[in-house]
């Protein structure tokens, strides 16, 4: 099942995280980013994960968000190719970092294709263009996972969404939390059941299901009415983070 999880990969935060991409290019404050940062890392070791806690790298102020580079899929890892140069490198540091924790290590060799634009529901991956992944670098990952067994799809990203995840999450075997932008993709539709965040709490549509939890951002009431009524959920302040365009799913990479 896509939602269980033993083991998860962090990075430490690095000081120049303030310098972090931001689409509204705000600065964040790095003591409220550090903070947000270690109640998530706590979470999960709560919640039994083996943490792994990589180095911070000062050089790449997004590299704590160690989801974009790097994809987990069972025994394998395959490393992606963040597409905003500031990031780019951070690929080759994630792959040396993971290598002894899986069997088998792949490449996206061209283009550029970033772990938040890719859902994963099982064997089955749903990957969604966008301004950080292109269609070279989608149809590689496609090449790498059908050739491991998978399933592929790609799809596109609604304009003005960062990532693909950014608005959609796995909560379910069959059940997608997503946003009113994310409804109308026909790469969705009669496949799956649906939980529509409501107005104004899209950033809840960032969730993650581990084991028999559901990590959702603070903040979004009306949410945690819905979801509360089926999931264990445990809700986590990412404000800051979201200043630069980060939230729940991107912080870890989990297996
Ligand atoms: C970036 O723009 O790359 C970072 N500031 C945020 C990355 C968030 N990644 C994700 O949601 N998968």
């Amino acid at each position: 099942m896509a939602y269980l999880f033993e083991n998860a990969l962090v990075r430490k935060i690095n000081k120049n995280i303030v310098n972090a991409l931001s689409n509204r290019n705000i600065r964040p404050s790095f003591e409220l980013i550090s903070n947000e940062h270690n109640q998530y890392v706590n979470t999960l070791k709560k919640l039994g994960l083996n943490i792994y806690t990589l180095e911070s790298l000062d050089d790449f102020p997004d590299s704590i968000f160690v989801e974009d580079p790097g994809l987990t899929y069972n025994n394998n890892y395959i490393s992606l190719r963040p597409a905003d140069k500031t990031r780019f490198g951070e690929s080759a540091i994630l792959v040396n970092d993971v290598s002894n924790f899986f069997d088998n290590i792949y490449y996206v060799k061209d283009g550029y294709i970033e772990g938040g634009d890719i859902l994963r529901i099982n064997n089955h991956f749903i990957i969604g263009l966008s301004c950080r992944t292109n269609k070279t670098g989608a149809e590689n990952l496609l090449k790498i996972l059908r050739s491991l067994g998978a399933s592929v799809e790609i799809t596109l990203t609604p304009k003005n969404i960062l990532h693909f995840k950014s608005e959609c999450s796995l909560i379910e075997e069959d059940t997608i939390l997503l946003t009113q932008n994310m409804i109308n993709n026909n790469i969705f539709k009669k496949k799956y059941n649906f939980i529509t965040v409501p107005k104004g709490e899209e950033i809840a549509a960032n969730s993650i299901r581990i084991n028999n939890n559901l990590l959702i951002p603070s903040g979004c009431p009306e949410t945690e009415k819905i979801l509360s009524k089926k999931y264990n959920l445990i809700s986590l302040k990412v404000d800051e983070l979201f200043k630069i365009d980060a939230g729940l799913s991107c912080m870890s990479l989990r297996w």
